[in-house]
């Protein structure tokens, strides 16, 4: 194995606060651990901030809005594609911070989350430029149109999976719009978030514009929800913390936007080009160790191809290597953190419990050298479980699978739909009308036909039921950060 590359990172860094344009310390100086999934070692400490600490930066969100409200687009799209072109600059330092925050493999990282979080910034200051509001002519002499304003203060609250990725999502449009932001990355991840901080300093964001509090969900998330002068939240996590948002934030009528979770359904029918499907099955399964919401975790198999599915898929499964993140061999990192990975375990006992066998992993690995403690599961697929046990009714966000072999389309429906969740599907077939009647009848968010994890920025982007209200991406994005205003004129006669 060539050697690894040496860390770039000071020992023990000690992040800070961007409030007002400035790093800073928490209030109350006090700081959390933060931990390498892959090492298990504390690496750097996070300020453990409150609501002290919201508070300064609502107040610096406060003071630059005006200016940032009325600034044009032009200037607002300059400066977010500086931001765009200093992230594109330090892309290896951020590509090797997240993967030591996440545990998920440094290519992995610097081919997927890094350009995103780049592009993120790309698309929607430039989406300022072409941002359009409607108009309608009710007579000769009467004239509506929409006059969209800020929404005000945004407090966006981001995951640990794809930390700069999602932040990223959130906030660019947030800007683009002219809102400023109050935002909080996952105390899990914080360290891109970080140095986004320092990017926007050198690329000069006026101070106050973008303001990132680091700490804890109950205390700098739950500050941030119930601030009355921050009037949009746009929230991606867990669907339990979603709903202690809503609970919160819906009596004060506040605009809200959520991406919950997910538990959704790779459908593949017999007659689906199989050699296409089966290498994207297995990248839908494990992509990120299944640490991203659009992940399939329920494999439904037509079943005149449930053998040849399971003896591929097991064969491809079994050669993923599980291993340090930093190696280009690896394809499985660690999960991000001891307790998520003692939960993904727990629901392999379960699955067992409740009467499924484990086909391949299941396990905790063990490596050897500098990963000899770190949080590594096994690339884990479970087969003979009905598709209303818990384990296929419950989020599990690892790298765990289940097979479930179906004979009709209506059967097939009623168990995709059977969860809670409703976030996105992937169907393979060939066939043409049955792709069409199941883009129609799934209930979810986003349907991939024969494909997964296609994106395209402009597209509505989100799911059903308990996987969230509204949806992010393209314009829907920047109509969430605004505020629509009907102004009618009557000319004279
Ligand atoms: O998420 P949390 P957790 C799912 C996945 C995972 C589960 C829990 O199943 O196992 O959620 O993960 C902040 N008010 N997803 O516990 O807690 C928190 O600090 C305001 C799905 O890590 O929801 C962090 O910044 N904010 C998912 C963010 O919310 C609060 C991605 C998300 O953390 C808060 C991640 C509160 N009361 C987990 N409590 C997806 N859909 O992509 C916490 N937070």
């Amino acid at each position: 194995m060539p050697p690894l590359p040496r860390l770039q990172r000071r020992k023990q860094m000690t992040l800070q606060n961007y409030i007002g344009g400035a790093l800073t310390a928490p209030a109350a100086g006090a700081y959390i651990d933060n931990i390498e999934p892959a090492t298990g070692a504390v690496y750097s400490r996070i300020p453990d901030s409150g609501a002290v600490d919201v508070d300064a930066a609502v107040a610096a969100a406060a003071e630059a809005a005006p200016v940032w409200a009325a600034m044009h687009a032009r200037e607002r799209c300059d400066l977010l594609l500086r931001v765009a072109a200093l992230i594109d600059e330090h892309a290896d330092a951020l590509a090797l911070a997240e993967s030591t925050d996440t545990g998920k493999p440094l290519w992995l990282a610097r081919s997927l989350d890094i350009p995103r979080a780049s592009q993120n910034f790309h698309f929607f200051g430039t989406a300022a430029l072409h941002f359009a509001s409607e108009s309608h002519t009710s007579s000769e002499n009467v004239i509506n149109y929409t006059l969209r304003r800020p929404a005000g203060i945004a407090g966006c609250i981001s995951p640990w999976n794809l930390p700069l990725y999602l932040f990223t999502w959130k906030i660019a449009p947030a800007l683009a719009t002219g809102n400023c932001v109050v935002a909080k990355p996952s105390e899990i991840t914080p360290v891109t978030a970080h140095m986004l901080s320092q990017l926007c300093i050198d690329a000069g964001l006026p101070p106050g514009v973008l303001n990132i509090v680091h700490g804890r969900g109950a205390t700098v998330g739950a500050a941030i929800t119930a601030h009355p002068a921050i009037g949009a939240i746009s929230f991606t996590g867990g669907t339990k913390t979603g709903a202690d948002i809503a609970r919160v934030a819906a009596p004060m009528f506040k605009k809200l936007s959520l991406e919950l979770g997910g538990k959704n359904p790779t459908v593949v029918f017999a007659d689906c080009d199989f050699d296409a499907m089966i290498d994207t099955v297995v990248r839908s399964s494990f992509s990120n160790q299944g640490e991203i919401c659009l992940c399939g975790s329920r494999l439904f198999v037509e079943r005149p191809l449930l053998d040849r599915f399971t003896d591929a898929f097991l064969e491809r499964v079994r050669a993923l290597v599980v291993g340090d993140p930093l190696d280009d061999a690896t394809r499985q990192g660690a999960v991000v953190s001891r307790a998520h990975m003692e939960k993904v375990l727990s629901y392999v006992d379960l699955a067992i419990e409740e009467g499924g066998t484990v086909l391949c992993g299941g396990e905790r690995v063990r490596l050897e050298g500098r990963c000899a403690d770190g949080f590594f599961v096994a690339p884990t697929v479970i087969t003979g479980l009905g598709p209303l046990c818990r384990t296929n009714q419950e989020e599990i966000f690892g790298p765990v699978v289940t097979i479930i072999p179906f004979d009709s389309e209506a059967e097939l429906l009623a168990a995709v739909n059977s969860t809670p969740y409703g976030l996105a599907a992937s169907v393979w077939t060939q066939d043409i009308a049955r792709a069409q009647r199941m883009a129609r009848d799934v209930a979810c968010g986003i349907v991939w036909i024969n494909c997964w994890m296609l994106r395209d920025l402009r597209t509505p982007f989100g799911g059903m039921k308990s996987s969230g209200v509204g949806r992010e991406g393209g314009w829907e994005a920047m109509r969430f950060f605004t505020e629509p205003k009907n102004v009618c004129i009557r000319f004279p006669d």
